[in-house]
């Protein structure tokens, strides 16, 4: 039998790259974000080369309420979520502590940490009411250690390791799997995002060496996805080849 997973950030790089993976394994599929145009067309491509059904949810996970009543939304059929995969998230700007931008801390802090607290609050009591379910959440390398000018960006990450192991513990006796994904750097829109649409910059950051692909934290996903019943992966640290630790990179 199909299971549900509903994926935030499901717009672009990582969340989307999962989307279609999943949607060849034995998922059905709710995709979430701002961007309505790119769900719709990630939805037809889905539909079109897939047995998936898939339902879009547009909405900002900053926003309490908006979450909320995306999730209310759902048609009864939707409604038993087995995955949740806690994946929107960015960073904003690469600023020291004393030359910060305080509206970038606050979208890094309400989209990493306090907009994946809400949807979990909405999705993990059916999950426990059930005594089943899993529930993924990107962290980062940036999780595991602070670098310079990542000051809050790191914070927030190191925030979902902790919440993680909160939500293991808290959900232990109810059977319900929580693992996290801790990537290093993954070619994606995320420095489009950072460097706030200056292209030069964010290719910069890719210069000179394989960086990790969307696609391979989707099959890293896929693989916790897919452990038997007995098994949790707690954490997996994902590094491109080239890079050790969250700066030290080999560039030719
Ligand atoms: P992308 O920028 O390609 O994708 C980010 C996704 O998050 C988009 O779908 C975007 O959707 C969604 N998102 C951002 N803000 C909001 C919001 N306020 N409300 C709803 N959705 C939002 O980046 P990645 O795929 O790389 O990032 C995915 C996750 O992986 C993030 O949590 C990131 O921190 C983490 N990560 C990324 C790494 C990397 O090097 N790329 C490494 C380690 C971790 P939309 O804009 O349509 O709302
Ligand atoms: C994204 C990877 O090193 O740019 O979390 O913070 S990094």
């Amino acid at each position: 039998m199909k299971r549900t997973a509903l994926i935030t950030g499901a717009t672009a790089g990582i969340g989307e790259e999962t989307a279609r993976l999943l949607s060849k394994n034995d998922f059905n599929l709710i995709l979430t974000g701002r961007r309505e145009e790119r769900l719709k067309k990630l939805a037809d491509e889905i539909t079109r080369d897939s047995e998936c059904k898939v339902h879009i949810l547009v909405f900002d996970i900053r926003s309490r309420e908006k979450t909320m009543e995306a999730v209310k939304s759902l048609p009864q059929e939707w409604m038993n979520i087995d995955v949740l995969l806690n994946n929107a998230g960015l960073a904003a700007g690469l600023n020291t502590i004393q030359e910060g931008v305080v509206d970038d801390w606050e979208q890094m802090i309400d989209t990493n940490i306090k907009g994946l607290l809400y949807i979990t609050r909405l999705i993990a009591p059916k999950m426990v009411e059930r005594n089943s379910g899993h529930i993924v959440n990107i962290s980062s390398i940036a999780g595991k250690e602070t670098y310079p000018m990542g000051n809050v960006y790191c914070a927030t990450k190191h925030a979902v390791q902790s919440l993680t192991q909160g939500m293991r513990l808290d959900m232990l006796k109810h059977g319900i799997k929580v693992s996290s994904v801790s990537p290093g750097a993954v070619e994606t829109e995320f420095s489009l995002v950072r460097f706030k649409g200056d292209k030069e910059k964010a290719d910069k950051v890719y210069e000179g060496f394989t960086p990790l692909f969307a696609k391979d934290i989707a099959e890293t996903i896929l693989f916790i996805l897919t452990r038997p019943a007995h098994v949790n992966i707690d954490d997996i640290l994902v590094m491109p080849t080239a890079q050790a630790f969250s700066r030290e990179f080999y560039r030719k």
